[in-house]
């Protein structure tokens, strides 16, 4: 573990660097504990564990150390007390909601997330007598209009999945401590490299870890942070028992992608950022959703709640259903599938996709059309995914 000072490094070197615990032969590289269970000395011994009266692993679902590595690593990158890692970054949206909710309960969330938070606050809190209210989070005064004495979780993610919306996290985290409520944001768009919620005021910080976390598109996880009490009860008390956790090989390759993060991303939002240009200019296409475009009503968060735009855009087309999947269709560099954050750039269509669990009404109050497209640009040649782009619409025009 490194002394004090590695809280001063930049976070590109932390993300490489802290966490990281010597172990008996120096290893470099953080090993793999692949192992369901740890061996007690004494069944004495295997006593105090369970009991909490002495220090140690028993049981990976309770605790790993190449996962607690991970964990680490994440809390410091979040400037959290804690981390967990979980199973998915549903288990993480699930994990974080569920420890601070219970029958009768109300919870405020944004009217425009990813298609399965907003089914499981929809259809699977419901069935569980969890109250859900959710409203614009553009319009501050909507958020404090909606609570409620029952109140007790404000949740959103910015920017959003799809049309990247961008919302005020410090006028979030205002209004939750002026109730007493707990804030949860998903930074998933972002990571902490671009976007460190808590440092805004938020409560607890959720992630998909299958995104840039990671960054190779080969696994499925996330991160909950925030502090020791809250992590406390997202281990101990919901993920112990729902079992949601992440799997030691999981946390391994996560550690390995953090070591390039920021690399990654800099050339993700660099290439996002021509190709958000390159699209905004073309004639068959109607409107394009990026906050690194001055026409993006997320743009004056540029260089102050997040550092950068990331690497997603949602487009429009001039074009109906037919013809926005045989756009998809001609496409020859992109990788016609859903997830983010990959270095292979991919193209999804929100509506039949992300979004199908949203039900028509919601998905038209959410402006989700037929003619809506999101893109995960990737770690190519920019002028690769443009061309791509470029022949791909060509045939529109
Ligand atoms: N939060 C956000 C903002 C997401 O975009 C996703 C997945 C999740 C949570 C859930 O994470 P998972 O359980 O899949 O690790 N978003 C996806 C997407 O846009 N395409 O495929 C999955």
């Amino acid at each position: 573990m490194q002394d004090e000072s590695s809280k001063m490094w930049k976070a590109a070197t932390q993300a490489i660097h802290v966490g990281h615990e010597r172990e008996a032969f120096g290893s470099l590289v953080t090993p793999l504990y692949q192992t369901a269970t740890f061996v007690f000395d004494s069944a004495q011994q295997g006593g105090e564990r369970f009991a909490g009266n002495e220090p140690g692993y028993i049981y990976t679902r309770l605790g790993n150390p190449t996962v607690a590595e991970l964990e680490r690593k994440m809390a410091i990158l979040e400037g959290a007390e804690a981390a967990a890692a979980t199973a998915s970054g549903m288990g993480a949206v699930s994990a974080a909601l569920l420890a601070n909710l219970q029958i009768g309960d109300h919870l405020v969330a944004s009217n425009a997330v990813y298609g399965c938070t907003f089914a499981l606050m929809t259809n699977q809190f419901a069935r569980f007598g969890i109250d859900v209210t959710l409203v614009d989070f553009s319009e501050v005064e909507l958020i404090e209009r909606a609570i409620k004495p029952n109140t007790k979780v404000i949740f959103c993610e910015t920017p959003v999945n799809p049309h990247l919306q961008v919302f005020d996290l410090s006028a979030i985290a205002a209004i939750a401590k002026r109730h007493s409520l707990t804030s949860i944001v998903d930074n998933t768009f972002m990571t902490p490299l671009l976007q460190q919620p808590i440092a805004l005021g938020i409560d607890v910080v959720v992630h998909s870890a299958t995104k840039y976390l990671n960054g190779h598109g080969d696994v499925i996880a996330g991160i909950v942070c925030g502090s020791e009490a809250q992590l406390h009860r997202v281990k101990y008390e919901i993920l112990k028992d729902i079992g949601a956790v992440m799997s030691p090989h999981d946390a391994w390759l996560i550690l390995r992608g953090l070591k390039t993060l920021d690399v990654r991303l800099q050339r993700h939002c660099d290439n996002a950022q021509r190709v958000a240009e390159f699209l905004e200019q073309h004639p068959a296409v109607t409107r394009v959703y990026y906050p690194g475009l001055k026409s993006h009503s997320g743009h004056r968060f540029i260089g102050q709640q997040m550092r950068r735009a990331g690497g997603v855009i949602a487009f429009e087309l001039a074009a109906d259903f037919t013809q926005a999947m045989a756009f998809v269709g001609n496409l020859k560099l992109f990788s016609i599938a859903v997830s983010l954050g990959d270095a292979e750039s991919l193209i999804q269509h929100p509506a039949s996709m992300t979004h199908s669990p949203y039900s028509p009404e919601a998905r038209a109050a959410a402006c989700i059309g037929d003619n809506l497209l999101r893109i995960s640009v990737g770690l190519e040649d920019c002028d690769d995914i443009i061309a791509d782009l470029s022949q791909a619409l060509a045939a529109l025009v």
